[in-house]
């Protein structure tokens, strides 16, 4: 059976989760022993980080190369496009998402550890930071309703849970997201896929957790 080494409150390790499920693969979720970047965790995935995947005499990490991997293993259901262009656009989308649009989520990890207050400034900018970041989807998605394509894709699975976790975040910090016409038909086409609200309450409880632990929020 499949390893799947993760954290609930991970977007990247969502990506996995939503991918080995649309695939109905038979997996264990197991957290990194002693921690990512341990020796213990590094002697099954060398590279220590999160996700990982343990599958037979493979050891892998990168969500990206593990959703490749997985699409390679298990084509069907098929979660890339076969054209060469929109399979050109997915990766693209899914390089916008890690390099553009995750970081401007991540930004709140810092001031929330610093225990800084919910009403602190800083919360108001990271926001509209955000809100910026998500707006250059706008003219690179499709949204019919899926990001690339009448299908669901890869593009799909990388963003449901960072969609879901930046309305958290702005929420709990006493703002909105504020998405674009296209942006809000995909984001509510991907809230109706089942696998993806999975993951998507999986992370919002998580990440209500983690808040929980430096600040006192109350939504
Ligand atoms: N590019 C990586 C990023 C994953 C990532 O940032 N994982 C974090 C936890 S959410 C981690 O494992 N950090 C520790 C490390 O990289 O050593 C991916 O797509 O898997």
């Amino acid at each position: 059976m499949i390893q799947f080494y993760a954290y609930p409150e991970s977007v990247f390790c969502a990506k996995v989760r939503i991918a080995l499920d649309m695939k109905d693969l038979d997996y264990a979720e197991l957290p990194p022993p002693d921690g990512y970047g341990s020796a213990a965790y590094k002697k099954i995935v060398p590279a220590g980080s999160i996700p990982g995947l343990k599958d037979g005499e493979a050891a892998l990490s990168d969500s990206n190369a593990i959703l490749e991997y997985l699409e390679e293993t298990t084509p069907s259901p098929a979660l890339m496009p076969e054209h060469p262009i929109e399979r050109a656009k997915v990766r693209a989308l899914m390089g916008l998402h890690d390099t553009r649009i995750e970081p401007s989520v991540r930004a709140f990890y810092a001031p929330i550890k610093a225990g800084k207050p919910p009403r602190d400034e800083v919360y108001k900018q990271l926001i509209n930071d955000m809100s910026v970041a998500f707006e250059r989807l706008e003219d690179m998605i499709e949204a019919e309703p899926y990001a690339i394509g009448h299908h669901v894709t890869l593009v799909d699975v990388a963003f449901a849970t960072t969609f879901s976790q930046a309305q958290q975040l702005a929420g709990m910090f006493g703002g909105e997201l504020m998405l674009k016409p296209k942006c809000q038909h995909w984001w509510q086409a991907m809230q109706s896929l089942s696998h993806a609200a999975t993951s998507i309450d999986i992370n919002r409880k998580a990440m209500q957790d983690w808040v929980a632990k430096f600040i006192q929020v109350d939504a």
